[in-house]
């Protein structure tokens, strides 16, 4: 931490006391180490979805005492409704849509973000953190042809990553196996691993042969594989003593996590932790089974406030709490079914995950990309509730901002510095915000937001009451009012046309890159 950056907490910290106890937790006074920096990022929870965000019908007292901690952001979104542009944005500081393979990847698809681009955790370790990713990946893996059995690279490690422990794509799809670094884990190699997500691999049973040995059924795309009693996406065969049990998944990726706190503790460390939770196929732990008031899905909004409360436990009992910012968020909004009939929609006990928004997951309304944000840092962070516009986008500027690292011009082309807000000391927020659902963009600026024509999916309406969407959404261009109209019911394009004419513009200059901009 340098002058510029002790001046810039002097000044906005709460107290010079605060500071000092930073300090004093340093290894010394002259040179106090920048601070640990942690993502807790989720999977398909929405706004709704957390006691602390208004949910009724389940408790999260670990995510609510982050909250009630923290800064908890109630305008704060993905950069889209779905897991691969949303985690494209969150380690590049780029607009998914600027990226044409930035859709939801299968586990076949190569590497997305090319191997030398100035992402986030390369950012961090260059400037001197040791950087890891446990968890979700979904952002492809190898140059195409990937060998399971051999060395799986370009990988996280490619593109800043000091340490990785991932599911390679989706919980959902094959292989699945973690990969540890450059290998699969715990891979025999007399038994080597073959997938395809073409045509059938191996003798394995699939979910369409042989539904009696699966737990639910599924849809055609995820009737691949059987592989823990769960058909999947894709078909594999070979590394049977690699498979993983998706009964264990949060406690087998809580623990990477907490490992990788122990063994990074006396040197600065950026920890991306992608849970899980509560993505399908839902295979809960025994001990959530059944716990919540609202089905499986439920149980699996428990298993991941279990995972944070664990999580935060150890960063408090390796005494890290006052030197560690943690964020917590989530990749897109929430969906019931998604591929397998688990009975969540049934058992939704009037349940609302994405709160009082329209959509969720895929899905170009509010639901799909605002989402539960919560910035914690006692020691630095004032409790307290933001309204303040956010995007995952900014998070690295705002980051490397933190730990006193020049962004290069290259590096993060969307990403505004909004440090000060994460801390909650500036109610300042980004004048403008790009969503990205599968069928296109939408533009929110202040209280105003613009849908193209066009761009309202039209599939999936059942996976969540109230989602349904008709011809005129799909059809018409739409303008919502979001502090009059949360809901984005009425749309006010007829009434508005200079408005709407003015929004359009506006997206159109922010799609444009900058080097083709008039
Ligand atoms: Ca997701």
């Amino acid at each position: 931490m340098n002058q510029l950056k002790f001046k810039l907490l002097k000044s906005t910290c709460l107290g010079l006391t605060c500071l000092l106890a930073v300090v004093a937790k340093g290894e010394a006074a002259s040179a106090p180490r920048p601070p640990n920096i942690v993502i807790i990022y989720c999977d398909d929870i929405g706004f709704g979805d957390l006691s602390c965000y208004g949910a009724t019908k389940i408790n999260t007292p670990n995510l609510d005492q982050l909250a009630a901690e923290g800064q908890r952001f109630v305008n704060a979104h993905a950069t889209a409704s779905t897991c691969t542009p949303s985690r494209y944005s969150l380690l590049t500081g780029e607009y998914s849509f600027r990226n044409q393979g930035a859709h939801i990847l299968n586990g076949d698809a190569p590497l997305l973000i090319p191997p030398g681009t100035p992402t986030l955790p390369a950012l961090l370790q260059k400037g001197g953190y040791t950087t890891g990713v446990v968890g979700k990946w979904h952002l492809g893996l190898g140059a195409g042809n990937t060998d399971w059995n051999g060395e799986v690279k370009p990988g996280p490690l490619e593109i800043g990553f000091d340490y990785s422990f991932i599911i390679p794509t989706t919980p959902d799809r094959v292989p699945c196996v973690y990969v540890e670094n450059h290998r699969v884990a715990g891979l025999d190699p007399t038994d080597p691993i073959e997938i395809s997500y073409q045509h059938p691999v191996g003798t394995d049973p699939t979910g369409t042969d042989h539904p009696e040995l699966i737990r639910y059924t599924a849809d055609k795309q995820h009737s691949g594989t059987i592989v823990d009693r769960i058909s999947r996406i894709g078909w594999m065969k070979g590394g049977q003593a690699a498979r993983w049990k998706d009964e264990d998944m949060a406690a087998t990726l809580l623990r990477k996590a907490q490992q990788f706190l122990e063994q990074n503790q006396a040197k600065p460390f950026f920890l991306y932790y992608a849970v899980h939770d509560v993505h399908v196929p839902r295979a809960p732990n025994d001990r959530f089974l059944g716990k919540s008031q609202c089905g499986i899905r439920g149980d699996m909004v428990l298993e991941l406030d279990w995972c944070v409360g664990e999580f935060m436990a150890a960063l408090r009992r390796l005494n890290l709490a006052d030197n560690t910012l943690v964020v917590f968020s989530c990749d897109n909004g929430p969906l019931f079914e998604d591929g397998y009939n688990d009975g969540s929609l049934k058992a939704a006990n009037g349940a609302t995950p994405a709160g009082p928004f329209r959509g969720g997951k895929y899905r170009i309304y509010e639901g799909g990309t605002r989402l539960p944000f919560i910035t914690w840092w006692p020691v630095q962070i004032k409790p307290g509730v933001s309204d303040a516009l956010i995007s995952h986008v900014d998070l690295l500027a705002s980051l490397a901002s933190l730990a006193e690292i020049n962004v290069p011009n290259n590096a993060g082309t969307d990403s505004e510095n909004l440090l000060p807000t994460l801390l909650g000391r500036s109610p300042v927020g980004r004048q403008n915000l790009i969503e990205q659902s599968e069928k296109g963009l939408a533009i929110v600026q202040a209280d105003w937001k613009y849908i193209p024509a066009g761009n309202v999916v039209r599939w999936g309406a059942a996976s969540r009451p109230g989602n349904t969407a008709g011809p005129a959404d799909w059809a018409e261009a739409q303008l919502f009012n979001l502090a009059q109209d949360k809901g984005e019911t009425n749309n006010l394009a007829a009434k508005y046309p200079e408005k709407m004419q003015g929004l359009a513009e506006l997206l159109e200059k922010i799609r444009t890159p900058k080097e083709k901009q008039p």
